[in-house]
């Protein structure tokens, strides 16, 4: 405990040197820790393997596929450096869902389907803005396969998405329609789901689209930063990490998973 110095009535020159110089190093010290502690609050960052999945909590991880990862159709920048992360996390779940963006050839969100547009482009769809991407993630292709790394032998149930011709879906949970579910809610509450942590690709589509689906149908819902990687398309990382946060999402790291 620090005690002022005017708790003494009586201070010797000696006295009242030492307690300047320690209370400017005390000074300095707190600085220091606070500006440390503001730093490691605002990454969210707390006491390393602090968070405990327990039997109601379940790991989702989207769509860790060729497509997403260097040499696919839509590579995300660093994509694959999430596989031996999540292979990790996932002994620590005892529930683990995986998913699959899944396209019919010839899909809406294609910019190959828009005569006139280009990849990274947007158009208006009936549900609203769509970007337009690269042909990925073709149902039944190499490129649509889980990355040949991901080691998920426990996970027990995969969720395709996005296979509706003129309906994107970025949410492992509801169509861009925002109304025709996939059943992953469904398949979660049924099995007394409470809590989500979800990783994958990408942090600014896919898995911010799931974690902000996941808080709408109720579930307590993370996001394991490091367990992600981003496209950040014109600011679309800084936006959705924003309406994360605003949404009661906790974005953590591997490190706080016990
Ligand atoms: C995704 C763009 C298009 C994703 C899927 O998984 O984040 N992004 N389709
Ligand atoms: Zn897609």
């Amino acid at each position: 405990m620090v005690r002022s110095d005017n708790s003494r009535p009586v201070a010797s020159r000696s006295a009242v040197a030492r307690s300047t110089v320690s209370r400017r190093f005390f000074l300095a010290a707190t600085a220091t820790t606070a500006l440390a502690a503001g730093l490691a609050l605002h990454r969210g960052a707390r006491a390393a393997g602090t968070i405990k999945p327990d039997d109601k909590s379940a790991l989702i991880v989207v769509d860790v596929q060729n497509c997403f990862v260097d040499g696919g159709t839509l590579p995300v920048k660093g994509g694959a450096d999430v596989v031996p992360i999540i292979n990790r996390l996932s002994k620590s779940f005892e529930n683990i869902v995986v998913t699959q963006d899944w396209h019919t050839p010839g899909h809406a969100s294609f910019a190959s389907a828009h005569a006139g547009k280009k990849p990274f482009e947007t158009t208006a769809m009936p549900y609203g803005t769509q970007v337009l991407w690269p042909d990925h993630c073709v149902q039944g292709s190499e490129d649509a396969n889980l990355h040949k790394d991901l080691a998920l032998p426990t996970a027990t149930l995969i969720i395709r998405k996005g296979f509706h011709k003129e309906v994107d879906s970025y949410s492992a949970f509801v169509e861009a329609d925002g109304k025709t579910p996939t059943g992953l809610a469904g398949y979660l509450k049924e099995r007394g789901i409470t809590t989500v942590f979800v990783t994958g690709l990408a942090t600014d589509f896919c898995v911010a689209w799931t974690a902000l689906d996941a808080r709408k149908a109720g579930f307590a819902t993370y996001v394991i930063e490091d367990a992600t990687r981003a496209i950040d398309l014109n600011g679309s990382l800084a936006a959705a990490w924003k309406q994360m946060a605003d949404a009661g999402v906790k974005r953590i790291q591997a490190a706080d998973i016990a």
